[in-house]
């Protein structure tokens, strides 16, 4: 793989752009300081996935050239956050830092009361706890891993009410990630609204490729959930990346800012936990947000029990200065154009060569549809953590299963769950890679591609009781 085949790709492309008249964005950014990477030869990456299990959530990252295992905690803050962790406030209780966070999630978010977490799932811990009773229904616009687990041990049962294409990784739609309304109506007239905990709504979907929900959607499930008296709760993890879709596709919202367009949304929501790791550009937090001040009364109970206290929920002041710095440069809409502009960069390459990846480009990650690219292999064999392995192989770059793996198990039958999409993750940091590293990484995506017939699939060696995808090991068949 030598750096000049990069380079000529991207030369490539363009000169098509020119021959089009193509005006190129560039970052909003310039790089102060770097981190060196290594890449280990084929053979010592072959010990390494041996020795993983052949499982990327088990290696070592100093064994690792690009890391797209994940978009979380993995990006690089900017020169004022590290400025703002430096002249943080570590007071045991109501350090200025939270006051900070507080203030930015009233002003980006809306939400009237905050409590900060150690990360998304501390929060979705806690929402999980107060608001489903056991034997009720969460029904959500597809499942996440973490959320999930939480509404099942909570009691709770998750019911699946996003829109069919979703389940197809080659339907194009604009707007992937929206609730089919008559799938949530009929779930309500078949089990009552007193059996619904309350509705799931994430934004981004992950599960589906980072696809977007529309205004349009959210403002229609708002008025069936007051219709029922049932509440709304955001996954709002990626919802910076959402209002971006709905400025570029959706009408009257083109000249809205990305600000603007997230304010209003999360408008229509009761509440929302946030994975601040994500579009809040920091290395580790969360928060959950309501409006309702005797559920806050609740959660501000619960969070001390759990996390940490109110005012820092498990978090160091510098941590949550970090993200309240962090919300602001999210919501900037040259930040996230050229964000996303990156992860279509690598999408475009890709279908440029027709290699299969869920359509259209979502906000965070390429997803590669690896029933598509192995259709030899059957999904008990694990055909999404396979190609994942095989990545590894070609070039040290590091992907996730989304598929079979992540999905676990029935919690009533404990079969697996087989999931239609069986997908492997290129998930982007942000500010971290260059375009020459997209350049790479399509490369060894196609050379893994051509290199398809010969792959054989894997068999599950160990299984962890809870999100197994995390721990388990697998071996070649
Ligand atoms: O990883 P946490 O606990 O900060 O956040 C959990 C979480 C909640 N919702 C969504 C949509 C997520 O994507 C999410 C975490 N996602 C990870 C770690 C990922 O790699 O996608």
């Amino acid at each position: 793989m030598s750096g000049n085949g990069a380079f000529m790709t991207s030369r490539t492309l363009q000169t098509i752009g020119q021959q089009v008249g193509r005006r190129s964005w560039a970052e909003p950014w310039k790089i102060k300081m770097v981190e060196p990477l290594r890449m280990i030869s084929r053979e010592e990456r072959e010990v390494a996935l041996n020795e993983a299990g052949y499982n990327t959530f088990l290696l070592r990252s100093d064994d690792v050239y690009i890391d797209l295992l994940t978009d979380s905690g993995t990006s690089a803050m900017s020169d004022r956050q590290w400025a703002g962790m430096m002249v943080a406030d570590e007071a045991y209780a109501g350090s200025r830092n939270f006051y900070h966070l507080e203030e930015a999630v009233h002003r980006y978010y809306g939400y009237q009361f905050v409590i900060p977490t150690h990360q998304g799932r501390g929060a979705e811990h806690l929402i999980s706890r107060v608001a489903i009773e056991p034997g009720q229904f969460v029904p959500g616009n597809m499942y996440f891993t973490t959320t999930r687990h939480h509404q099942e041990l909570a009691g709770g049962t998750f019911v699946d009410v996003i829109i069919d294409e979703a389940h197809d990784a080659a339907v194009i739609h604009p707007f992937k990630g929206n609730v089919d309304l008559d799938k949530l109506e009929a779930l309500i007239a078949r089990e009552g609204a007193a059996r619904i905990a309350y509705v799931s709504l994430a934004g981004t979907v992950n599960m589906a490729g980072g696809q977007p929900v529309s205004m349009a959607n959210v403002k229609a499930l708002r008025a069936l959930c007051d219709r029922h008296g049932i509440k709304l709760y955001l996954d709002a993890t990626r919802m910076v990346e959402n209002a971006f879709f709905i400025q570029e596709r959706e009408e009257g919202y083109a000249d809205r800012s990305i600000a603007a367009i997230l304010f209003e949304f999360c408008g229509y929501t009761d509440g929302a936990w946030m994975s601040a790791k994500k579009d809040s550009l920091v290395n580790i937090g969360g928060w959950l947000a309501i409006n309702d001040p005797v559920m806050f009364e609740e959660l501000r109970n619960l969070v001390v029990v759990f996390e940490g206290l109110h005012t820092y929920g498990g978090l160091a002041g510098r941590d949550m200065e970090a993200i309240a710095i962090g919300i602001a440069e999210s919501v900037q809409d040259d930040h996230v154009r050229s964000r996303i502009g990156q992860v279509r960069y690598l999408g475009d390459l890709l279908n440029i060569w027709r290699i299969p990846i869920v359509q259209p480009v979502g906000g965070h990650a390429v997803f590669l549809d690896a029933r598509e690219f192995y259709p030899h292999v059957p999904q008990v064999e694990f055909p999404a953590q396979t190609l994942a392995a095989e990545l590894y192989l070609d070039s040290g770059i590091r992907s996730m299963e989304r598929g079979v793996a992540s999905a676990g198990r029935d919690a009533a039958t404990g079969n697996h769950h087989f999931p239609r999409l069986e997908l492997t993750r290129l998930a982007i940091p942000r500010r971290v890679y260059t375009q020459a590293h997209m350049d790479v990484v399509a490369e060894s995506v196609r050379a893994v591609y051509q290199a398809r017939a010969e792959t054989r699939g894997l068999r599950m060696v160990y299984e962890p009781k809870y999100l197994r995808f995390f721990q388990a090991k697998f071996e070649r068949l």
